[in-house]
């Protein structure tokens, strides 16, 4: 069941899809108090063993208990533990203990804090600090009921295709058609298997969005098109800043649109990010969502069928009006003399011009036809980027699902896209901190999302990088980007490339099994990972697991993210059989009592556990998604009663494909462990 509480004047974020009028009654749980600033905050003693999920795209463990999160859209590059916000904010979070269980859903595109059990161990206080929200109290009587209500509340999850459950190559720092044709080259050489290759930043002409380098990209249909025979595309990325430049053509057009965001004066709104000077498209416009969204043509006609939309919460680097205070700072402090104090003020003048409280004050937005300053709705920048180019896309391409993740988002943005998890680090700590953003993600509606496997900044180790392989191999995006001058990061520079390769070969072989999961989750308003509470509510030990996660309906996931780990300690909720991969033909499988397990896992080896009387199925495998054939398998399962799979397969490509008619029943046949199946 769910309720709806409306305090003050809330602005439209466009995050529910279903309309449920405003509750006369007061709001169970919580005591409320509102502050002279107009602040609101709601408390709640928690108990003991609550246990508080959810809060998507943010640090630490999946009971996000114990820390202050807020949500405020962050470009935060070097992010640790410590940190409060990443790119999204994604407000729903549900509190679960045997006495009780409900969601709540803050509908506020301005900054919220949580303050989880931080400043009082026994008390959750969570303020909107403009006070003007629509809170949603969702109450079923199960943990996955009220993710399906939510997801309900919220509409269906984003439906990527097919060919982006495949491997994907990216780095910051690609030069030109010749140095992508070589790493995709090598992939196919040592046959790594390989869908797609991301172009970042480099691709474009002075950085400027919907323009390619002549001289790099000199004919980059042709070029999608050689990827393509050889069943690989290009994923082109595309930033929210437009250049101010007269002359370039999305310049000139979103100026005679008047599509930017204003400063207070009327005058365009302009802070520096890659390009330069740029402008802000105003995307809470419905027509400005259309103008930047037909931008995409060009590349959709040279081919292209991914993007990924970056920049978007929106980051700025600096504004001239940020320099010029700077400085202003800087006058005051060189009048008189300077100690430490003023050194360290010195230093902050210009450590903090990017991303600056002050610039997100400094511009205005349109909503529904009324101006609103931008901080008040800084957390739907990103989901207004993913939604002009989700929109043009089922636009210019009705017959194709395209591939699609953002940076920044916010709950809505989950119906026309992915996300990835930002900028992490090539650290041990980074690897965890993936795994456990998963299963809140998922229950946020993110479901095709994965983080920078390998880790982004920082320089890999080999090991690192398999264990990160090794996590990738269950996430729906499994991408292995990093930046720029960072240490060379595509699998086939290592040493143990052989073992990183076998590593991958799993993923195709499981990729129709995986993308059979996903999809099932995706069209029944489920979610894809979850922290074992869902599956095992009662059970006092399975419901605190920090670091494993149920994966579909048949398996659990463990994975190894300590360095020199040559295994690790599992819990089993019940009797499973474990496959430990070394690559799509070798493996052991070993049939297992619930209870705690340590495993030996060396570093090319990794568990998938399958619960009994359910099985996971391998394809022959392949060098491409395109390249798999989904009709003969091996059936892995300790099949004790015999039962069905159902296997969710369609084209791939076309969009809102039916549920139903796309499940053909496997039989799963009596066996200990192995059989083999032709449908
Ligand atoms: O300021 O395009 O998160 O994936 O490689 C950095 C360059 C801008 C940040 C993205 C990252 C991307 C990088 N971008």
């Amino acid at each position: 069941m769910i309720r709806r509480y409306t305090f003050g004047n809330p602005l439209p974020t466009g995050a529910v899809v279903q309309q449920y009028p405003p509750e006369a009654d007061p709001l169970p749980y919580f005591t409320l108090e509102s502050s002279r600033d107009g602040s609101l905050s709601f408390t709640l003693s928690l108990r003991e063993d609550d246990i508080l999920f959810g809060l998507g795209e943010a640090v630490r463990g999946m009971d996000k208990r114990g820390h202050i999160y807020e949500s405020w859209n962050s470009d935060v590059f070097n992010h640790t533990e410590a940190t409060s916000s990443l790119y999204g904010s994604h407000n729903f979070l549900v509190f679960f203990s045997p006495e009780r269980l409900f969601g709540i859903y803050l509908d506020d595109p301005g900054k919220i804090v949580w303050d989880l059990g931080r400043t009082k161990l026994d008390e959750a206080v969570i303020t909107s600090l403009s006070g003007n929200l629509d809170l949603y109290l969702v109450e079923e009587d199960s943990l996955t009921a009220v993710a399906r209500s939510f997801r309900r509340l919220t509409g269906r999850s984003y439906l990527p295709p097919r060919w982006a459950f495949g491997y994907i190559q990216s780095r910051w720092g690609y030069a030109g058609e010749e140095e992508i044709r070589s790493v995709a080259g090598e992939h196919r050489k040592k046959h790594i298997p390989l869908d797609a290759v991301c172009l970042d930043i480099d691709y474009m002409s002075d950085y400027k969005n919907f323009t390619w380098k002549p001289d790099a990209f000199p004919d980059l249909k042709r070029f999608s098109e050689e990827m393509k025979a050889d069943h690989l595309r290009l994923v082109p990325i595309i930033d929210a800043g437009i250049k101010v430049e007269e002359g370039y053509a999305p310049y000139d057009s979103g100026k005679a649109g008047d599509c930017f965001c204003k400063k207070a004066d009327g005058s365009d709104f302009v802070a520096a990010v890659w390009p330069g000077r740029c402008c802000f498209p105003d995307f809470l416009r419905e027509d400005v969502r259309r103008w930047f969204g037909n931008l995409y043509e060009p590349l959709l006609d040279a081919g292209i069928e991914g993007f990924w939309n970056d920049m978007n919460e929106p980051a700025l680097f600096y504004s001239d009006e940020g320099v010029a205070a700077a400085f202003a700072k800087v006058e005051t402090i060189r009048s008189g003399s300077v100690d430490f104090e003023t050194a360290w003020r010195l230093k902050d003048a210009f450590n903090s011009i990017a991303n600056n409280p002050e610039d997100y004050r400094r511009f205005y937005h349109t909503l529904d036809g009324k101006t609103v300053r931008h901080d008040r709705v800084h957390n739907l920048y990103g989901a207004g980027m993913t939604r002009a180019a989700a929109d043009a896309f089922r636009r210019l391409r009705p017959e194709k699902r395209l591939l699609l993740f953002s940076r920044s988002s916010f709950i809505g943005a989950h119906r026309d896209a992915g996300i990835w998890q930002g900028d992490n680090f090539s650290w041990w700590s980074h690897l965890k901190m993936a795994l456990q953003m998963l299963p809140g993600l998922n229950l946020c509606g993110f479901l095709y999302n994965g983080c920078d496997l390998g880790g982004f900044g920082c320089n890999v180790t080999e090991d690192l990088l398999e264990r990160f392989l090794q996590l990738g191999v269950f996430t729906p995006l499994m991408r292995n980007h990093s930046a720029l001058h960072t240490r060379d990061q595509e699998i086939y520079r290592f040493s143990i490339w052989e073992t990183m390769r076998d590593t991958v070969t799993v993923r195709y072989a499981l990729l129709p099994y995986l993308y059979s999961e996903f999809m099932k989750a995706a069209l029944r308003d489920e979610m894809y990972f979850r922290p074992l509470a869902f599956d095992y509510p009662d059970d006092p030990r399975s419901v605190k697991v920090q670091d494993q996660l149920m994966l579909g309906g048949d398996c659990m996931i463990a994975p190894v993210y300590e360095q020199n780990a040559d295994g690790r300690y599992v819990w089993l909720p019940e009797d499973m059989l474990m496959i430990r991969f070394r690559s799509a033909r070798d493996y052991d499988l070993v049939p297992m009592r619930k209870g705690d397990h340590r495993i030996s896992l060396s570093l090319g080896e990794f568990p998938l556990f399958v619960k009994n009387n359910h099985a996971v199925l391998l394809c022959p495998g392949g060098e491409s998604s395109e390249l798999l054939d989904d009709t003969v398998f091996t059936v892995l399962g300790h099949i004790e009663k015999e039962g069905v799979y159902e296997l969710y397969r369609d084209d791939g490509i076309s969009p809102d494909p039916d549920l139903v008619s796309h499940i053909t029943p496997v039989p799963l046949a009596l066996q200990e462990s192995s059989s083999s199946l032709n449908i």
